[in-house]
């Protein structure tokens, strides 16, 4: 799992340098929602296992089940910002 975290660190700096540019100085959880924005690509709010994999977040170590914590087949952008926060919060666990 951890180097799943890591990862979505990377990527979120990956895209930061073009999405801050572009959003005027977004916070890192503006970039996260506008990564998500940009894999919705029927823009209906949340990501269905087919547009996370054309979106390919899978690549980025964590799994479509682990961003869908309520199971219900979709990741909103509420329970994507909810694994961000764990992930990046001092007491997530993450050590590295
Ligand atoms: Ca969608
Ligand atoms: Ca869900």
């Amino acid at each position: 799992m951890r180097t799943g975290l890591i990862l979505i660190v990377g990527l979120a700096f990956l895209l930061s340098a073009s999405a801050a540019a572009a959003m005027g100085g977004a916070g890192h959880e503006e970039i996260v929602a506008h990564i998500f924005e940009m894999a919705d690509l029927d823009g209906s709010g949340s990501l269905d296992a087919d547009e996370y994999e054309e979106a390919g977040l899978a690549k980025y170590g964590v799994s479509f089940a682990d961003c869908d914590a309520d199971e219900d087949g979709e990741t909103s952008l509420r329970e994507y910002l909810d694994l961000y926060r764990r992930h990046h919060s001092p007491a997530g666990g993450q050590t590295a």
